[in-house]
């Protein structure tokens, strides 16, 4: 439903409230999103009149960020978005109520003080996140190296809300071929463990989707859930080629990446998976098909057929192992765990043993290699 000309105690003209609360109380909706900007009092007047929890865009979109941050950077981000929200909202409730009052010098009544406490509290609240969070990007480094301890190349779906990640997501776990699920109950659903068709294993990370017209002061959380992305081995851009905005949407998604430090995988080329091709024509399609025919950067593919996802898969494979560098490693031989991981990671292009241990020659990325230190470094 749109809205003609906004009312002030309720935003929707009260025909419209009624006729909504009709709706709401037949299907027993417990929660009403308003796709605009409410007011507290209206947001309190909607929630009395239709007996459920009402919430604006910017308290859905707090919430999702919320719910999606995974570091603690990430989830002070967002709560510093959300308290600076809210505070907002008291400051201009309060001018409001002064307002109402026509300026007759009354001073501190039950309502007011109350908003004066809540307001100091957040205040504070902002003030003790706003430092946490310096010392909290200050150790940052500290922070990677110890997520660095999933002991396998990460692979970050961005890209559109409603491109489909989440789709793929789940197409890409169902059709990979999977190897034993031992991570499965310590990674959050929205990390999985995938098989790529050699059947190397790899970690899939769904993300959250950008959004137009995203309110400023939320910018800085949205980042903070996707810094993720930021140590992920290889990122796949999902597109929606149906969408009329598909060009406009890819070079906002390349903006934020680049904003966020991923300069030089934007520059190397994500591979970008052109999802929703059974929505095209017979033509375009065709088109499309035979533009990408020869390269791995760009996969045509319908997460909901599932065509075209195996071409997606070998061009992770393709540039997982383009990312791999000759090394020389020194492994003792009493280290058979360590050794039976540089197998299934690597490429071992030749092997001498001594006495003591295995002289390796492999090939391995920056980031398994990253791993590998890491492993040493706890033995
Ligand atoms: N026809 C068609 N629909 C698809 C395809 N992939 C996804 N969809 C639909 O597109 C909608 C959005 O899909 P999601 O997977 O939730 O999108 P998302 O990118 O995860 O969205 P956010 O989580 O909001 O960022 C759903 O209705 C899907 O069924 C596809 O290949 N073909
Ligand atoms: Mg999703």
């Amino acid at each position: 439903m749109r809205i003609g000309r906004p009312v002030a105690g309720t935003l929707i003209g009260s025909g419209a409230v009624t006729t909504l609360g009709e709706t709401i109380a037949e299907a027993k909706i417990d929660l009403v999103v308003v796709d605009g900007a409410l007011s507290p009092v209206q947001q309190r007047n909607l929630e009395r009149k239709w007996k459920a929890k009402v919430i604006d865009r910017t308290g859905l979109i707090l919430e999702i960020f919320g719910a999606r941050a995974r570091t603690r950077e990430g989830r002070m981000q967002v709560e510093l978005a959300a308290l600076t929200y809210q505070r907002s909202r008291l400051v201009r409730s309060w001018t409001h109520l002064e307002r109402q009052r026509g300026g007759f010098g009354f001073l501190g009544g039950p309502g007011e003080s109350q908003l004066e406490i809540d307001r100091r509290l957040i205040g504070e609240r902002i003030a003790r996140l706003r430092r946490d969070l310096e010392s909290v990007k200050r150790t940052r480094s500290l922070h990677r190296e110890a997520r660095k301890r999933v002991p396998y190349p990460v692979i970050a779906l961005v890209g559109y809300t409603n491109a489909g990640k989440s789709t793929l997501f789940n197409r890409l776990n169902n059709s990979g071929v999977m190897a034993e699920d031992l991570l499965f109950a310590t990674l959050d659903p929205t990390m999985r463990r995938l098989g790529l068709p050699s059947g190397k294993p790899a970690i899939l990370s769904d993300t959250v989707g950008f959004i137009s017209d995203l309110p400023t002061h939320l910018v800085a959380a949205f980042r903070a859930t996707l810094e993720e992305v930021t140590e992920a081995d290889i990122v796949v851009h999902v597109r929606d080629a149906h969408h009329p905005d598909s060009d406009a949407q890819r070079a906002d998604v390349l903006a934020v990446l680049d904003d966020l430090g991923l300069g030089a995988i934007v520059a190397d080329g994500l591979i970008e998976a052109l999802n929703k091709i059974d929505l095209l024509d017979e033509e375009s399609r065709a088109a499309l098909v035979n533009r990408t025919q020869r390269n791995d950067e760009t996969v045509p593919l319908s997460a909901v057929t599932g065509e075209g996802c195996d071409g997606l898969l070998r061009a992770m494979e393709t540039r997982l192992e383009q990312a791999a560098k000759p090394v020389r490693l020194e492994i003792p031989l009493s280290d058979g765990k360590t050794l039976a991981w540089i197998y299934a990671h690597a490429e071992v292009l030749g092997r001498r043993d001594d006495e003591e241990a295995a002289h390796l020659s492999v090939k391995l990325s920056e980031a398994d290699l990253g791993r590998l230190r890491h492993r040493q470094r706890l033995n």
